[in-house]
């Protein structure tokens, strides 16, 4: 184990997702503290995995049958070398500090791939939004934004969504924001289009998932058109992954929830996605439902004692998990391979497990490692950012192009350190490696603080 694994286990063993996150990047960056003694002489590890701030506080609100209930906020302020801090905010119930902190570990390396100035952070709550009434959901986020407000800003930290955080929360949030400073500022991404949103921003994260893989295939000189895909999740990434994917010809034929997996093996056309956006987004439903309207798929009850998701376990060329960390374990990985699956790209962050990962390796597959796969969501967030400073709306064409010129230069990017470090055609350890050695740069230049 190397040392600063040691370290982190040693101050936060209660971790596990952090001390995951953690070694991937070490495993990767090894070569380049090799061949630059100075990032180990500044201790650049060491400052890496320490966050600048952590807030952690009470979230207090009212149900509808008057009932007090008391939640736990957090917001982690990992990393601002390179910009203010920027990252979403996760509503789910098992949101706790070491999966923030893991996904404000990841997002500072994602943030410094995009090529905008942005630093890292995540935040959230334990507060679970499914079956709460619009006014419950309403009043917790008020509550949140009533300790959160005083910790962020425009230029200091910049939340957006993440899971169980759409529109909806980012609006009470905002609402709560401006009232509490009486301001009207870019606080927040997400927003929508109406009072501050960018074009595009909704679809941002699976569009780019789709865009790197179809660079990936492209550089193989390969395409998406008539590739099978596997899709996991059935929120904001998985519904406009399907979506580029119909749009650039590829086959999605499988989604799924916390509870069960649809798999549709006629594949998901624009109809069936058009229904499955109405029964999330707006009728806040769960999947099962799919199959009473096209009974020709097949749905499955996740059985959470089993070895593998059965998800996983279908014959295509491409799989886009695009629900949430460890959704891939070494055994799916195994079926996934085994199934015929080229190619993985990461919507999700950290979806596949360290020893799933070793399997795409070991058998060549074009992996899209999160960090760059999913990007495309903080990028247009950037771009909310910069839309709001000039105060003016880009058209959804000219947001949606620089869109895929970012997803370009992030696999440009992650493919020339991967090359330039001894290990060609490795996006994983070529985006690590990218991002890593941007922040540190920037950390070196500013001296120890
Ligand atoms: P949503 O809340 O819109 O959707 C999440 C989806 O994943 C739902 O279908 C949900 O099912 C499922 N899910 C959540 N937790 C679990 C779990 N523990 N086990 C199984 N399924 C689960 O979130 P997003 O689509 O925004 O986020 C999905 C993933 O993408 C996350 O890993 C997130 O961090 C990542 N991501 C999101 C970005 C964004 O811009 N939104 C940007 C980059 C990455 P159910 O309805 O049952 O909860
Ligand atoms: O994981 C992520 O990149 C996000 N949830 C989006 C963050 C953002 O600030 O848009």
């Amino acid at each position: 184990m190397t040392e600063i694994l040691q370290l982190v286990k040693e101050k936060d063993p209660a971790q596990p997702e952090f001390h995951q996150a953690v070694n991937e990047v070490v495993a990767s960056i090894k070569p380049v503290l090799d061949q630059n003694p100075e990032y180990r002489a500044a201790k650049i590890m060491e400052r890496l995995v320490e966050p600048e701030r952590v807030i952690l506080f009470r979230v207090p609100w009212v149900d509808d049958r008057g009932e007090v209930q008391v939640n736990r906020g957090f917001r982690v302020e990992m990393n601002s070398a390179i910009g203010p801090y920027k990252g979403g905010l996760r509503f789910h119930p098992s949101v706790n500090l070491g999966i923030l902190k893991f996904l404000a570990f990841e997002q500072v390396f994602k943030n410094a791939l995009t090529t905008l100035p942005m630093g890292g952070g995540k935040g959230g709550s334990d507060f679970d939004p499914k079956g709460k009434s619009d006014n419950e959901v309403m009043r917790f986020c008020q509550s949140f934004m009533a300790e959160l407000f005083r910790h962020i800003g425009p230029n200091t930290d910049v939340p957006a969504g993440d899971i169980g955080v759409g529109a909806r929360e980012i609006g009470y949030l905002f609402g709560m924001y401006k009232k509490l400073r009486n301001e009207f500022t870019g606080v927040l991404t997400g927003k929508s289009l109406n009072w501050g949103g960018s074009l595009i921003r909704p679809e941002a994260t699976g569009y780019g998932a789709v865009y790197f893989a179809a660079e990936m295939l492209n550089h193989k000189g390969d395409s998406l058109e008539g590739k099978t895909s596997l899709v996991s999740g059935s929120g904001n990434v998985a519904q406009y992954t399907m979506e580029k994917l119909l749009d650039l010809g590829a086959r999605p034929v499988s989604f799924s929830d916390s509870t069960g997996v649809i798999y549709d093996e006629a594949g998901i056309d624009r109809e069936k996605l058009a229904y499955l956006m109405t029964l999330k987004n707006v009728r806040r439903g769960r999947v099962k439902e799919y199959v009473t309207k096209y009974p020709e798929a097949v749905y499955t009850e996740t059985d959470p004692s089993a070895d593998h998701n059965p998800l996983w376990d279908h014959p295509a060329d491409c799989a886009f998990p695009s629900a949430t960390q460890n959704e891939i374990n070494a055994k799916d990985a195994q079926n996934l391979v085994n199934n015929g699956v080229f190619l993985v790209s990461e919507g999700a962050n950290m979806p596949t497990t360290p020893n799933g990962i070793k399997l795409y390796h070991e058998h060549k597959v074009l992996y899209g490692p999160g960090k760059a796969a999913n990007a495309g969501g903080v990028s247009v967030s950037g771009l909310e950012m910069t839309q709001n400073s000039q105060r003016l709306n880009w058209t959804r064409e000219e947001v949606d192009n620089r869109l895929q010129i970012i997803m370009k230069s992030i696999h440009t990017a992650a493919l020339d350190a991967a090359e330039q470090y001894g290990m060609p055609g490795n996006y994983e350890a070529g985006a690590n490696i990218a991002g890593f050695v941007k922040v540190v740069d920037a950390m070196i230049d500013q001296g120890v603080v």
